[in-house]
């Protein structure tokens, strides 16, 4: 049985979810803040809610995608006696307190909650490559996860509301490390005549491809522990060659402000004994207290 939907937010990501629930066959009721946003939706049988409380009461299943925090709480508080009996659906952007905070206003209301964060680009929505990590009412996922499977992938990472945020945003961090460390490369590169495609394809993509594979030795290394000076790259001799990585960038004239954060976490584990370890052995230095 396709359920009736209904999605608050018509933004690039709000509009893909919209098409894909259409494109599954679920009847799909949709507001935007400004009207007439998307208006390719229309010929795909979409309805528009002209109010918000409209569009709430038409689905028993209510999927929120708007900018931020803040305009999910003055979309939803407005109309929060009519979310009693519904499933509330939040892929907005948020932090892990914003997500507890949100389900404990929607448990107060009488709507099951489920936080999302969605790992995918607009494109990728309906498609086989993006997933939906989502956290909160088990019982909410168990009824709606057939549902939400039009959007990407469903993933439930546990009963406590923050934890989609938390590894949305984790994986989002190593995103930007990653996107950081290949401007910073291409901006280097650009320094000299090196074409950006030809670096990129035949170099860039292949290391970075080449380095993933040690993430999970990393990672059970944080796990397991390892002995000291079992690590293959230590953590001395890494802090050693990263000077260059700032010196070659001056030389270029190319701000190394990006690697400066990196080399004083390096010199921080050198200097606080780990010296003979891998870089798993900085992550215990990020955590404070
Ligand atoms: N697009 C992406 O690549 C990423 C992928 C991962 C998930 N994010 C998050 O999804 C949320 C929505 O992102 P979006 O791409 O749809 O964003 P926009 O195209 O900028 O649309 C924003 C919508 O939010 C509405 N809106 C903004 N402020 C308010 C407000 N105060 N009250 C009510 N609605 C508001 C806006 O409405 P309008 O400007 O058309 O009237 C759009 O519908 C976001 O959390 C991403 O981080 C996307």
């Amino acid at each position: 049985m396709t359920n009736s939907v209904t999605v608050l937010g018509l933004g690039a990501m709000g509009t893909a979810l919209a098409r894909a629930f259409l494109a599954a066959g679920h009847p799909t009721t949709v507001w935007n803040r400004t009207p007439g946003r998307s208006p390719e939706l229309d010929e795909l049988g979409v309805r528009r809610a002209t109010t918000v409380g409209d569009a709430v009461t038409s689905s028993r299943l209510v999927v929120v995608c708007l900018l931020d925090d803040d305009s999910v709480r003055t979309t939803l508080e407005p109309i929060a006696s009519e979310l009693a009996g519904r499933t509330l659906v939040n892929l907005t952007n948020g932090t892990p307190l914003q997500a507890r905070r949100t389900a404990d206003w929607a448990a107060q209301q009488g709507a099951e909650y489920l936080d999302g964060g969605i790992m995918a680009v607009p494109a990728m929505i309906g498609g086989p490559d993006g997933f939906v990590l989502y956290s909160g009412s088990p019982v909410a996922f168990e009824r709606y996860e057939g549902d939400l499977a039009a959007l990407a992938r469903p993933q439930y990472v546990g009963g406590d509301a923050g934890l989609a945020a938390l590894n949305d945003l984790a994986l989002l961090s190593a995103m930007y490390g990653m996107f950081a460390g290949a401007v910073h490369a291409l901006a280097l590169t650009s320094t000299e005549k090196i074409p950006p495609t030809k670096f990129t394809n035949e170099l860039l993509v292949p290391w970075l491809t080449a380095m993933l594979c040690s993430l999970p030795a990393m990672a059970d290394e944080l796990e397991n522990g390892a002995e000291p000076g079992s690590a293959g790259s230590n953590l001395a001799m890494q802090a050693a060659g990263f000077g260059n990585l700032i010196d070659a960038s001056t030389d270029q004239g190319v701000d190394p402000a990006l690697l400066l954060p990196v080399r004083a976490l390096l010199d921080r584990a050198v200097a606080e004994g780990h010296g003979d370890r891998d870089i798993a052995a900085a992550i215990p230095l990020l955590r404070k207290g």
